[in-house]
């Protein structure tokens, strides 16, 4: 379990440490991931309405290329040095027609059935890839198969697995009760509501339990389908 504690490193953002693999994580380690088509296919919703579908030709079509960024948990643990292979959302929208926002928010939702909010301008900043390989190997079913979006200027939290639907929405959404809208790494903003010293200790001490628990649950759970 101990491989799972992260260390002191130079050059990390405030308040993180350094993780040397990246392991399976989440605030729900028990749970399995979902069972996913191998295909990427991703539906942009205006208010529940769909607008357009994205499938994995289409994306192969946009050239996906290499992108290389830092991977920072809000638990305080980071891995440094990740190769994505993707293409940046805010070209995956305009290929769909979508340059202006449509609307000033944006949800995220997941075969896992989680949902996740972002304001138009963190979505669409140059740095936010949906990504179908990982180190230049496709995605497997530990680290998001078959598409993930992949914002490294926030939280890990933003960066979902498991992705299939993009919303559109008017009015800010609800986030889940830990986590902040914005959530930027790099003035902290960890916590909805509480201060990031606050959160830091409590967080560091969950990360060996839940990365070993979210280790357990893959090996224990074989996919049904091939994968
Ligand atoms: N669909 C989905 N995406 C998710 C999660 C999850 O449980 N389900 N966990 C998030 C959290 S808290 C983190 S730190 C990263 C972990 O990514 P990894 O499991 O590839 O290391 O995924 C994020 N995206
Ligand atoms: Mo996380």
């Amino acid at each position: 379990m101990m491989r799972y504690w992260p260390r002191r490193a130079d050059g990390l953002p405030p308040g993180q440490r350094l993780m040397n693999e990246m392991p399976r994580f989440s605030d729900l380690p028990h749970l399995p991931p979902p069972e996913m088509p191998a295909e990427p296919r991703l539906e942009i919703r205006n208010d529940g309405d769909l607008i357009a579908v994205l499938t994995g030709a289409d994306l192969q079509a946009l050239k996906p290329r290499d992108h290389r960024a830092d991977f920072h948990c809000v638990t305080t643990w980071s891995v440094t040095g990740l190769i994505w292979t993707g293409v940046p959302l805010r070209e995956a929208f305009a290929s769909v027609g979508i340059t202006d926002a449509p609307a000033p928010y944006l949800v995220a939702r997941t075969g896992d059935r989680r949902t996740v909010a972002f304001r138009w301008e963190d979505a669409t900043a140059e740095t936010v890839v949906l990504a179908t390989h990982l180190n230049g190997a496709p995605l497997d079913r530990r680290h998001g198969a078959p598409l993930r979006l992949v914002s490294p200027s926030q939280y890990g939290y933003k960066s979902v697995k498991h992705l299939v639907a993009i919303d559109f929405r008017a009015e800010e959404p609800r986030v889940r009760s830990k986590e902040h809208l914005r959530a930027r790494v790099s003035v902290e903003e960890r916590h909805p509501t509480l201060p990031s010293w606050l959160v830091t200790l409590p967080y560091r001490l969950m990360i060996p339990p839940t990365a070993y628990v979210a280790e357990r649950t893959l090996r224990r759970h074989r996919p049904t389908s091939s994968q």
